[in-house]
């Protein structure tokens, strides 16, 4: 059985998505968190970064980052069918559009959530802000010129999908960002429009976006 430990408003949707889509057996253990800081002696003990998911593996062994956690899921549960064939074309896009969300569009979510960690200049948060802010809009921007659809991937659903919908909702505006954006406002609406993922968007308290997908 595999444990997730997991948050409202985290990357924790995205194994979720995977165990969820694959119908596979698993626990859910929330972390409480102050101020979107983990505050939770015993899950610190299990996450030496602090973050928030991590995945306890049938065997015991834990993994933290959600990226590793998903494609380990994904290569253990392949009825998931989150990822195309190993060594196509479109595996390769996919793991380009992977890499690309968590390097670019979620550490500019981090740099601008946790503005302090990335500045030793007690006023320098503004500007570590303001330049997440910019290379955020930027990450986003190069989706959108770059993707088609229904999905990320062309004519499948994928693990890109899930990521790409859960970012949105964290982005600085996300109201504006889906206005200039309607090939990833519509991927954002069929995520949510799947059977077993769609859900996990109320589960994991993301925003609405009713009239913005
Ligand atoms: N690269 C990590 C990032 C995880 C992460 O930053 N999680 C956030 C919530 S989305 C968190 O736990 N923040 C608490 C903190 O950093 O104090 C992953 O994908 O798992």
């Amino acid at each position: 059985m595999y444990t997730l430990y997991w948050s409202a408003r985290t990357s924790a949707i995205a194994p979720d998505a995977v165990l969820s889509e694959a119908g596979a057996e698993f626990i859910r253990k929330e972390v409480k968190r102050t101020d979107g800081r983990v505050d939770d002696p015993a899950f610190e003990k299990i996450s030496p970064m602090k973050q928030i998911p991590a995945l306890v593996l049938p065997n015991g062994t834990v993994l933290c980052e959600s990226l590793a956690m998903s494609l380990a899921l994904i290569e253990r549960l392949p009825e998931a069918g989150m990822l195309p064939s190993v060594g196509s074309d479109e595996r390769a896009l996919a793991y380009r559009w992977l890499m690309h969300i968590q390097c670019n569009i979620y550490e500019s979510d981090l740099r601008h959530s946790y503005a302090d960690r990335y500045t030793t200049d007690p006023d320098g948060v503004y500007g570590v802000r303001a330049a997440a802010e910019e290379r955020w809009d930027r990450a986003f921007q190069v989706i959108e010129d770059e993707i088609g659809g229904p999905w990320m991937l062309g004519g499948d659903f994928s693990l890109t999908d899930v990521y790409l919908a859960a970012t949105v909702c964290w982005h600085y505006d996300t109201p504006a960002l889906l206005a200039r954006s309607p090939n990833i406002a519509r991927i954002c609406a069929h995520v949510r429009g799947r059977d077993k993922t769609g859900p996990l968007f109320e589960l994991y308290q993301m925003p609405e976006l009713d009239g913005l997908i």
